[in-house]
């Protein structure tokens, strides 16, 4: 907020000095931001946005966090959300901008709030003749709001300091009710203009009810489903967390008593170590038992699931919608029904009160339930394998860890690690842009210091948006990265190889010593053999002063038997010919 102006009596008769506080249109953007629970918002500066980021760093109660480039920007932000529920990204106009929407993109895939403010050119330019700098070159300077528009659940352009509360305000509710991405432009002559205050915040973070008729309609629906089903089971998808229903999706678990699986993408979204947690549904390529279940099931109870061709394995498992009862953010479907004006989270509580117990599918898995059996160490000077890594890596996993998986087999190493209870597991399988990973981590340290963010990412991937270590390195923060060198494309080579899956080799450690310059605290480690990789790990644990790389050296061919059944079965479905 900008400072405060006294308003001096006029008359003698007037009463007393009063205080009021001048907003401006950054200001309340500012307010905003922290009423909605942002402590933090990440930006790269850029001239149409510089009055703007003066006017956000006058609040100080949140803090200013700077990337390295856009895209990382984006993605930094994206990570953020996954802590903390919503997020910011304030950018540059076009040439930042255009950048930092892939990440939006990410962010709508992935059902994530994060607002994206871009600068934009001073009011008296557009209906000029003038041409601009960082724009086509031509008199257009709309293209990037379309574009916008397509990658958002609300697009704005604030020219006017009068209509921007009500723009920022539709913005930010909307994105916070749609758990969408939302995009806010502001004219680099406007940021400081003087604006309105900010109302009551309840009017944006006041969640929809549901329709009452409706849920209770599709509760009994939904109850007379269930108890017509012998052995149902429960699948929790990615929405299930946007949706903020996971302790209600365990209350309905406990009151069914049946198995619960968990798609990949939904990983730590329900706990692993609930008694009636079964394991990863992911087709073929599930953790043992998990398909099994579902397969065996006539029942299949969907909570804010996406089945898309990965999470299918190449269309190989798409459950019947014949036996589906699907539970979406503000839908609920099954065959013959369809509710709107739900909440997911209304539906499971009273789900949960209204269902008779059904626990068959428990029954059977205590039949076929295979106990993992303990990895045998390899030597310390043997040469590295995957299966050594993650051998390594397992016991770091405690309460309060967060792995963060990297597209590529990181998913497919990552996804069979058991989680205690409050571990979280991020992974990015809808919009799946490697790299993502990295500023992904930087985000999330940023918005939760407490936990132990461990980042799981290949060569190929690291290669993208390796610079956001270092900020990392300049915020002090102990992220720990495990870097899989395989020499290449791995997944890639699984689907299709070809010579294109060949990448240039660095020197990963080194980077990181680069990265410090003169004041720098992160480490980097080589470890070709498991002993090596033991001692990284030790002086990873012990470093609280910022990030430590761990380059894990291992053969281009040594990857999960899940990623070489995955991919193939995913080239097999690439490959279908058109239809004639
Ligand atoms: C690509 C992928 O080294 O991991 O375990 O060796 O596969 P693995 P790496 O990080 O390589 C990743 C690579 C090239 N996908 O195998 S998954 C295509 C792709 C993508 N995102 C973007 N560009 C290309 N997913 C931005
Ligand atoms: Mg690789």
């Amino acid at each position: 907020m900008v400072e405060a102006d006294t308003i001096e009596p006029v008359t003698k008769k007037a009463k007393a000095p009063r205080t009021i506080k001048t907003h401006t249109v950054g200001s309340y953007l500012a307010t905003r931001f922290t009423q909605i629970g942002l402590k933090h918002h990440f930006a790269v500066a850029g001239d149409y946005n510089l009055a703007l980021l003066d006017q956000l760093l006058a609040n100080k109660e949140m803090k200013q966090i700077y990337c390295s480039n856009e895209l990382n920007c984006g993605f930094s932000a994206e990570g953020y959300a996954r802590a903390n529920g919503a997020a910011a990204a304030v950018v540059t106009f076009s040439v930042g901008a255009l950048s930092a929407l892939n990440a939006i993109g990410g962010a709508y895939a992935e059902n994530l709030p994060v607002i994206l403010v871009s600068g934009a050119p001073n009011t008296n330019d557009r209906a000029t003749d003038h041409f601009l700098h960082h724009t086509l070159g031509t008199h257009d300077f709309s293209y990037q709001l379309e574009i916008a528009k397509k990658l958002t659940c609300a697009a704005v352009s604030i020219t006017s300091p009068a209509r921007a509360p009500e723009q920022i305000d539709y913005a930010i509710r909307t994105a916070l009710r749609e758990r969408k991405p939302a995009y806010i432009e502001i004219a680099c002559n406007i940021a400081a203009a003087p604006c309105a205050a900010p109302g009551p915040v309840s009017a944006l973070i006041r969640p929809e009810p549901s329709d009452q008729e409706s849920l209770h309609a599709a509760v009994n629906a939904a109850a007379g489903f269930i108890s017509s089903k012998l052995k149902p089971v429960i699948v929790i998808g990615a929405k299930l967390r946007a949706a903020g229903a996971e302790k209600e999706a365990v209350a309905l678990a406990d009151a069914i008593g049946c198995s619960v699986v968990v798609m990949a993408a939904a990983k730590s979204y329900f706990p692993e170590t609930h008694p009636q947690f079964v394991g990863v549904y992911w087709g073929e390529v599930s953790t043992p038992g998990a398909r099994e279940i579902v397969d065996w099931s006539d029942g299949i109870i969907c909570l804010g699931t996406v089945f898309n061709d990965y999470s299918t394995v190449g269309w190989t498992a798409v459950p019947n919608v014949q036996n589906t009862l699907e539970v979406d953010f503000d839908r609920v479907q099954m065959p013959g029904h369809s509710f709107g004006r739900i909440q997911l989270r209304d539906f499971l509580a009273a789900l949960a009160r209204k269902v008779e117990k059904r626990d068959a599918t428990m029954v059977e898995y205590d039949r076929i339930r295979v106990e993992e059996r303990p990895v045998t160490p390899a030597k310390p000077e043997a040469k590295l394998t995957r299966t050594e890594i993650f051998r390594q890596i397992r016991p770091m996993v405690t309460p309060n860890v967060t792995l963060i998986a990297e597209t590529g087999d990181s998913w497919f190493n990552g996804v069979p690690l058991k989680l205690p209870t409050d571990a979280r597991f991020e992974s990015e399988m809808q919009w799946g842009h490697i790299g993502w990973s990295v500023p992904a981590a930087f985000g999330y340290a940023v918005a939760a210091p407490e936990r132990r963010v461990i980042t799981l990412v290949g060569d190929g991937s690291f290669q993208l948006t390796a610079q956001e270590v270092a900020q990392m390195i300049r915020n002090r923060l102990p992220v720990i990265l495990f870097l899989i060198n395989n020499n290449g494309y791995t997944i890639e080579v699984e689907i299709h190889d070809g010579p294109y899956n060949n990448i240039k080799n660095w020197d990963y450690a080194g980077l990181i010593q680069a990265f410090n310059a003169e004041d720098g605290h992160g480490q980097g480690f080589v470890a070709a053999t498991g002993g090596q990789l033991a001692t990284a790990i030790k002086a990873a644990l012990a470093h609280q002063d910022g990030p430590t790389l761990i380059e894990c050296r291992i053969d281009r061919d040594d990857c999960s038997p899940e990623l070489i059944s995955w991919g193939h079965t995913v080239a097999t479905a690439n490959g279908r010919p058109p239809r004639p």
